[in-house]
């Protein structure tokens, strides 16, 4: 047995059958009768399922489809983590909103047209000699030709091109094996100027092409300047791999429109569909991409379009950087091998998938053996000779994703409704699973890298019918966890997928991704550099420049500084707030009433919003996230005034005074609530500094912001004894109030922070536990017991726990295991781990230092 599925089995087995189990046996079948679940179920369901607290072990990117944004979920619990939003403007992130996130989406404007969405197909991570590292994300959107940069230190948008040609594209994102470029290749041919040209002239003045965008790891940044376009015939390019290890330099891109149709189903024509698949087959374009890049160096292998290089289909051919071999009508997916010997091309109309061989495409370049050109004049190698073989998959052939194994490739049939594994190199079919329904991509773990991990798969489904509860005629599409750690594959899981059709997804080690938790104070997150507009505490202020009103505010639980803000009717206000706050997920929102405004500030971020006030009035602003017991008081007044008009009123209501003698009474009770307060605080403080807090970075950035808020409560208290002796008790008292808030916020910030410390320091062992320990590990026993996991032997977490008598029993099998290999629950075991303990000759004393050491495993059992 796999060890995957003999965990699960081990850990199953658990319940089952060890002994003093049958009241947690009873219970687990249950809830399997009471749920309607079978044991398979069950199984699955303990594959997925992760605890409160526990991370998954991948990060799936996938392409948010219509919505224009990228969905994060993690592996396996396929818990969504976020939604990044790229071309579309999303309220809760401010994204579209603030002045900085517009200026990336306004940067994909096309010819000065505003486009507020995306259609994305292809995510892509930026790899490092072919394998991915967890830097960044890049993402098409196939409607507008344009590609996006997401900055994965932060998860946010931080670029968007726009083709200058191509008015849709397809195959992108893809990147080169060190992300020198990004591959976008063109879709739906058309006139690359922005012309009109009739339908009649389209094999003329109709083309497609393939875009490289240079990329700047450094400056996370494509640099339009340095990029290019190779133009292709009007094939209708469809989806790009970039080549890696033997292939790397060169790139592969399919097409459907070899017999260049044009459609006109209202003219009597047939449509496009039954023109593109007439011919038996279609173009595969290869073309050297590190030699077009040296070409385009030269302004004399280059014509400028709209202010971009491209490089003319003769020019390529006459470097030998361009060429075509055939393959099977209308296929889809092109995916080259982890090494990059092999290409694969999935057969969509067909249903073989084909497998090219790079060492025969190259062989016939070099050896310049074609079989003729096509009307473009690109040299067309040998379909047969350029193939390592085909084999019949089934139907509707997609896509596919590589597996951990040498040879294994995953391949999804969107037709049959079915994930296919197969074997490339020796061709031949390993499994089949049923997916439901209509599987598009698929992505096997790191399945499109030089380094793929295998162990899950998703299938990313069109069709969900009757998966999830109705919710009217539009339905989710279905995104499927399948385990393929073992020979058979198994569906695991359904995730609906309730925003758009995630054509692709990219998925990486969460060990991976390394993103910050707060940003460095002030920082515009869209350029990751210093804001303008950075405001630190105590410098918050109002400033007037003719008709234009700056404000500098700051966010911190729990108010917003200035908290009135006075303008006239007609003014342009720039407002940059920034959150000072140094804690982590202390994020705030803000918004200003009837203004269509809404920013996200998470930590150390400066926002920046622009508008114009034009409407009379009061309008109350506050803080949008619930960010302490005191959010709903954080809010201020935005008051706009018509500076020609004159504003009558007059003070008629009176707030009741208090005597001077209720004065001191209320003084007294609130200086003596926060005596008691400051008690608990004192007391937080001696617990995170008696267990070095500091020395633990994420509960040392809690504690830093309980002081920050603790160093504000002496100067209120100061001015409130002050005010006190000039018996001014009403300000002494609002003077107290404040300080007590201050001691609240401290107290709120510590008692995470101590929380978190708890949680992250297990109970110290005694000296008889770590003398078990070393016996443990030395004595052998580690060699099968690893704590807190089934492996060779049995999890010894609950061992004292298992057994009448536990200690005893213990001490007796360490001594003498033969002694209880009779008694039926270790038969049981003996069978199921096809093992015996051995004898380690642990002496009496090292016998009893294990069992203190289990007993220390058992109070900590959390920690592991
Ligand atoms: Cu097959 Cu756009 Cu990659 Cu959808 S594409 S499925
Ligand atoms: Cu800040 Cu609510």
């Amino acid at each position: 047995m796999k060890k995957y599925v003999w965990l699960m089995y081990s850990m199953i087995a658990g319940w089952l059958f060890l002994a003093q189990s049958i009241e947690a046996q009873s219970k687990f079948q249950d809830v399997m009768q009471q749920r309607g679940l079978s044991e398979q179920d069950a199984i699955a369901a303990l594959k997925v399922y992760q605890p409160s607290g526990k991370h998954d072990e991948y990060y799936v990117f996938a392409s948010g489809g219509q919505s224009g944004q990228v969905l994060v979920y993690g592996v396996p619990s396929m818990r969504i983590l976020k939604y990044i939003s790229v071309f579309t403007p999303e309220p809760w992130q401010g994204y579209g909103f603030d002045t900085d996130s517009k200026e990336i989406l306004r940067e994909g404007n096309v010819r000065g047209r505003e486009i507020n969405w995306g259609d994305t197909h292809h995510p892509a991570l930026s790899e490092t000699n072919g394998v991915y590292d967890g830097q960044y994300l890049f993402i098409n959107d196939k409607a507008n030709a344009r590609i996006a940069v997401i900055n994965l230190k932060y998860f946010e948008t931080s670029q968007i091109v726009v083709n200058p040609l191509f008015k849709s594209d397809h195959g992108g994102a893809f990147v080169t094996p060190n992300t020198e470029y990004i591959l976008e290749s063109c879709q739906y041919a058309a006139p690359l100027t922005n012309d009109y040209y009739p339908m009649e002239a389209y094999q003329d003045t109709y083309r497609g092409g393939v875009t490289f965008w240079k990329f700047d790891k450094e400056k996370g940044r494509i640099l339009p300047e340095e990029s290019f376009t190779l133009e292709l015939p009007p094939y209708m390019q469809d989806l790009t791999d970039a080549g890696k290890g033997i292939s790397d330099g060169w790139g592969f891109t399919n097409s459907f429109n070899s017999e260049l149709y044009t459609g006109g189903i209202e003219k009597g024509f047939p449509p496009f569909e039954a023109g593109c698949s007439r011919s038996d087959t279609d173009y595969l374009h290869v073309y050297n991409w590190k030699k077009l890049a040296e070409l385009a160096k030269d302004a004399k292998n280059v014509k400028i379009i709209n202010n971009h290089k491209v490089i003319p289909i003769d020019v390529a051919v006459k470097n030998n950087a361009l060429f075509l071999i055939p393959e099977n009508k209308s296929p889809h997916g092109v995916d080259v091998n982890p090494n990059g010997q092999y290409i694969i091309v999935s057969g969509k109309l067909d249903t073989h998938a084909s497998v090219y061989d790079f060492k025969k495409i190259l062989q016939q370049i070099d050896n310049k053996e074609f079989v003729g050109k096509d009307s473009y004049g690109i040299p067309i190698l040998d379909l047969k000779k350029s193939l390592h073989g085909q084999l019949e998959l089934g139907l509707g052939h997609l896509h596919n994703s590589f597996g951990k194994e040498d040879g294994i490739v995953y391949s999804s049939l969107y037709v049959d409704s079915q994930i296919v594994k197969w074997d490339y190199k020796n061709l031949k079919i390993y499994d089949r699973v049923n997916i439901h329904y209509n599987v598009g991509h698929l992505e096997a773990m790191e399945g499109k890298s030089a380094d793929p991990q295998g162990k899950y798969l998703i299938a990313l489904n069109k069709l969900a019918i009757d998966r999830f509860l109705p919710v009217g005629p539009l339905h989710p599409q279905n995104n499927q966890l399948i385990d393929i750690g073992d020979k058979k594959m198994e569906l695991l899981y359904d995730l609906p997928i309730p925003l758009g059709e995630p054509h692709q997804a990219a998925s990486i080690r969460a060990s991976k991704i390394h993103p910050e938790v707060r940003y460095p104070m002030g920082t515009n997150p869209k350029t990751n550099q210093p804001h303008i507009g950075k405001t630190l505490a105590g410098e918050e202020h109002i400033v007037r420049k003719g008709d234009h009103m700056y404000i500098y505010a700051t966010m911190v639980r729990s108010h917003i500084n200035p908290e009135h803000i006075t303008v006239n009717k007609g003014d342009k206000v720039t407002m940059y707030i920034t959150n000072v706050e140094r804690a982590e997920d202390e994020t705030h929102g803000f918004t200003i009433d009837h203004h269509d405004i809404h920013v996200s500030v998470e930590p150390g971020e400066t926002a920046q919003i622009d508008f114009v006030a034009d409407i009379e009035g009061v309008f109350p602003y506050y803080c949008t996230e619930f960010c302490s017991a005191l959010h709903l008081e954080m809010m201020g007044y935005f008051l706009v005034k018509d500076p020609k008009k004159d504003y009558d009123w007059s003070q008629k209501s009176k707030i009741k005074n208090l005597s001077p003698a209720e004065l001191q009474e209320e003084y007294k009770k609130i200086t003596a609530n926060n005596e008691a307060t400051q008690r608990v605080v004192d007391a937080l403080f001696a617990f995170l500094k008696e267990n070095q807090a500091s020395k633990y970075p994420t509960v040392n950035n809690l504690l830093e912001d309980a002081k920050d808020q603790y160093a504000k409560i002496l100067p209120e208290k100061e001015k409130a004894t002050k005010a006190y002796k000039e018996n001014n008790f009403e300000n002494a008292i609002l003077l107290e109030n404040m300080a007590w808030q201050y001691l609240i916020k401290t107290a709120d910030s510590a008692i995470r922070a101590k929380d978190l410390l708890v949680n992250t320091l297990a109970s110290p062992k005694s000296a008889a536990a770590k003398r078990g320990e070393g016996a443990f590990k030395e004595g052998g026993c580690s060699g099968c017991h690893v704590v807190g996991k089934v492996s060779s032997g049995p999890d010894v977490t609950g061992v004292l726990k298992r057994h009448k008598n536990a200690e005893q029993w213990v001490a007796e099998y360490v001594k003498n295991p033969e002694s209880k290999f009779q008694e039926p629950y270790m038969k049981k075991l003996i069978e199921f781990f096809n093992l015996k303990m051995p004898n380690q000759n642990m002496n009496d004393q090292e016998i009893t230092d294990i069992i203190e050491y289990f007993k220390w495993v058992d109070k900590n059992a959390d920690f592991f």
